[in-house]
């Protein structure tokens, strides 16, 4: 620890939150070390630059590399506070399994720097009792040092769980003013990872224990996944129904207890698509909403790629456009992205008479090879495409006034053109989900 109080740091993942955490934690003049795995990520942070897209995080990152405050490595470093921000995927046995293996090897990387007195923080999204499994892998790799939890005299170390919990497209803002759950080992685990984060977080930070943490992840999640999946279903029922389910929404959320989430055409991102499985895996008979939810978002993909090609196939020879294919709004995320799994499905079937655009792709994912789709900007596709499929809400996307689609036959699974004709008695055909 510096005479200045200030921790030296490690943050083990630069990803999407190791990345902008670690250059949040050097802003707060915390020395901070980057490790990853990457060589090419360590070298474009060491010069300064960034490799993933973020909202201010480029000035930032050169801020604080030109001042020292951070660095970046493939090689552990001795620290006093340890950030675990590895990726928590599936396995590869296709039934949602979460897999901690890289939680596991950061941790034991760790292990081998490890001295008395430090703390390691857990932020990966987690099943629930993971932090316990850490801590007692770290236990069996160094006798030497005192586990809390395990020792009844004062532990060598400190273990905590705090997820991160913010929105890409906002992530520096949310991770310095979003409150905090912090979940220690023990209370005294907690109250030292409180004081850590004291350093640059604004919000609130309230302490629990680390499984009570790793569960207000998912739960967070897991609930706005449902309330999706809510909204989903709808928009399936409206459209049987020759509704227009943004309508029906709209006059619902003037209701003061109803706030219905947007129907889209499914839920994507590393997260809420992923995380309400951890909770399913730890507790596969009391879950059956949450596993509900999981599989009508799910549905309402393919929900969208047979009411598109319904269409496409009605309007022989009409070509047509795909708008869209990051997983959500005005991101470079393509990640478990519902738009590139339809727009996918879509090229493959129909070939050349596919044009795609997303003003975020310099080229079009591997899986359109060979399919004859391409990719070209709005302009060309509002000259050129007789169907529009919108599939992600991008700001470039919305503000296309409605002269401008003339007479295309849209399909708005975002809700984007409100005032799209639809076909006389069917208005559901601007299909409007
Ligand atoms: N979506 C809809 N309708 C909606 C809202 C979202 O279809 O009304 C779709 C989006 O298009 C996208 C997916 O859901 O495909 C997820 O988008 P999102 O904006 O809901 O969330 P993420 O995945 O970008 O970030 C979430 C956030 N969690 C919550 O809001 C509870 C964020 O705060 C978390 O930090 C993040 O997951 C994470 O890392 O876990």
């Amino acid at each position: 620890m510096r005479g200045d109080n200030k921790p030296n740091t490690c943050v083990i993942g630069l990803g999407y939150i190791g990345l902008p955490t670690a250059a949040i934690i050097a802003r707060a003049n915390c020395p901070v070390t980057g490790i990853d795995v990457s060589q090419t990520v360590v070298d474009t942070i060491n010069r300064g630059e960034i490799h993933i897209e973020e909202v201010d995080l480029d000035g930032l990152v050169r801020g604080v590399v030109q001042r020292g405050t951070l660095k970046a490595s493939t090689q552990i470093v001795p620290a006093d506070v340890f950030v675990i921000a590895v990726p928590t995927p599936f396995e590869k046995d296709g039934n949602h399994t979460p897999d901690t293996s890289y939680v596991m090897s950061a941790a034991t990387e760790v292990a081998g720097v490890l001295k008395q007195g430090d703390t390691i923080i857990l932020e990966s999204t987690s099943p629930v009792g993971t932090t316990e499994a850490m801590r007692d892998m770290i236990a069996g790799l160094r006798p030497d040092l005192k586990m809390p939890g395990k020792t009844d005299g004062t532990p060598d170390i400190s273990i905590a769980y705090c997820p991160e919990r913010v929105l890409p497209g906002k992530i520096l803002e949310e991770l310095t003013h979003n409150d905090r759950s912090i979940g220690g080992i023990t209370p005294r685990c907690a109250r030292k990872a409180l004081a850590f984060y004291k350093q640059f977080v604004r919000g609130t930070c309230v302490t629990t224990d680390a499984r009570s943490a790793e569960m207000t992840k998912l739960v967070e999640n897991a609930y706005r996944d449902v309330n999706i999946a809510f909204a989903n279903e709808l928009s399936m029922i409206s459209d049987a129904m020759g509704l227009d389910v943004w309508e029906v929404i709209k006059l619902a959320n003037r209701h003061p207890r109803v706030n219905i989430l947007q129907p889209g055409p499914g839920v994507g991102g590393h997260c809420i698509a992923v995380d309400p499985y951890f909770i399913i895996h730890g507790a596969p008979d009391h879950s059956p909403l949450i596993r509900t939810g999981r599989e009508v978002n799910d549905a309402k993909m393919h929900h969208v790629v047979a009411a598109a090609s319904k269409l496409i196939e009605d309007n022989p020879g009409v070509p047509v456009a795909c708008l869209g294919l990051a997983f959500k709004a005005n991101i470079d995320d393509f990640r478990e992205s519902p738009a590139r799994f339809i727009a996918g499905k879509i090229a493959r079937r129909f070939g050349e008479r596919v044009k795609i655009v997303e003003p975020y792709a310099s080229a079009l994912p591997l899986e359109f090879d060979n399919t004859g789709a391409e990719l070209v900007d709005i302009d060309f596709a509002l000259e050129n495409c007789g169907i529009l499929i919108v599939l992600v809400d991008h700001d470039i996307f919305k503000v296309v006034p409605a002269q401008e689609r003339g007479g295309a036959l849209v399909y708005d699974t975002r809700g984007i053109w409100p005032n799209t004709a639809g076909q006389p008695g069917k208005p559901g055909l601007r299909l409007a989900s």
